[in-house]
């Protein structure tokens, strides 16, 4: 715990003035979970979990914040009256943190704050308002590849597909475990996605090889990544709370290693990152804590990017206070989907 420790903010740690280098965004989204609730109190808590992780990461040899500025921003407040309008304004919301002079880091939420997100990423100065240059890593114990759950387009579990139709050029997954034939045949048949399913990266006995090659391909990746990590990616047992937790996942090493090697990409870079699916565990709080955890991971390897001249600041500093842009996207798309329906 830092010296000076500031109540709700990621890690207690003091900020500096108007200065911005990482941004630690709340999206406290819940609709469609499917299995159980609470992603809604999930950023708040992962916020409260943070006090107790250590603020020193080995890879990155010091103390957070290394020099940096973090900003908490006080959350989303989840305005909205349909799905359509919740989307739109997520994705203005985001908009102007994309501006290209810091990295956003977002908490969420379901895993339904991707697409918004995608949407908003595209005007990042190294995506230049074209998504085909956008690399999306996955961590997830679902693919997220359905077409729709009961009859909602827009659910968590569309997550990945609605990302690809907005028009990312590679989608890699890693960790996925619960999918459907449809989802499989998705994954055989569509170029852009490569997955490294859990039954080969943790099979106990050709697991150790199929994870190297998982590391090898994120460490080749080109161009900007944004990288999304549902914490239901991780195993089971140390995530107990996520709305649908799943045995047979990622180790928390796993984990940091990915996010290690993404980082360490020499040819991509990471413009954000989401940590998804938190809920607060009431008996213990083991899965806010290990939200909070790979949250940190993710801090201390984008400043060891910077430090290492992996990424640059490409726009001046904009500080603290950013307004809205108006986005109608999501609300032009559903109409346009379901007059289809209908006709
Ligand atoms: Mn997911």
């Amino acid at each position: 715990m830092s010296e000076e420790y500031v109540q709700g903010n990621f890690l207690g740690l003091p900020e500096k003035g108007g200065q911005v280098d990482v941004a630690i965004l709340q999206l406290p989204y819940e609709l469609t979970t499917s299995y159980r609730q609470g992603t809604a109190g999930g950023p708040a808590s992962c916020i409260t979990a943070s006090a107790q992780v250590e603020l020193f990461d080995a890879s990155l040899g010091e103390d957070l914040p290394a020099g940096a500025a973090l900003f908490t921003a006080p959350e989303w407040d989840a305005e909205g009256n349909s799905l359509a309008e919740q989307l739109d304004n997520m994705s203005g919301y985001l908009r102007p943190w994309y501006a290209g002079d810091c990295f956003p880091l977002i908490l969420g939420g379901e895993h339904g704050i991707l697409p918004p997100l995608v949407y908003a990423a595209q005007h990042h100065p190294l995506v230049g308002e074209n998504l085909e240059r956008l690399t999306v890593v996955q961590i997830d114990a679902h693919a997220d590849l359905r077409e729709q759950l009961d009859g909602e387009p827009y659910s968590h579990a569309c997550a990945a597909s609605r990302s690809l139709d907005l028009g990312i050029g590679q989608l890699v997954q890693i960790g996925i475990r619960a999918y459907s034939k449809q989802e499989a045949e998705y994954i055989e048949k569509d170029q852009r996605v490569t997955t490294f399913f859990a039954h080969d990266t943790q099979s106990p006995s050709h697991g150790e090889a199929a994870w190297l090659s998982c590391l090898d391909a994120l460490r080749n990746l080109t161009g900007p990544v944004h990288l999304t990590i549902d914490i239901d990616g991780l195993d089971g047992s140390i995530v107990p709370a996520t709305g649908t937790p799943v045995p047979g996942g990622l180790s928390f090493w796993r984990a940091a290693e990915t996010i290690e090697a993404v980082f360490s990409a020499p040819n991509a870079t990471v413009i954000s990152a989401d940590v998804n699916e938190i809920v607060a565990q009431e008996d213990t709080p083991l899965t806010q804590f290990t939200a909070a955890m790979v949250a940190a991971k993710v801090i201390a390897m984008q400043l060891k990017a910077r430090k290492e001249g992996r990424w640059q600041a490409m726009a001046a500093q904009a500080g603290k206070q950013r307004l809205a842009e108006p986005c109608d996207y999501f609300r032009t798309q559903i109409k346009t989907e379901i007059q289809k329906e209908t006709v």
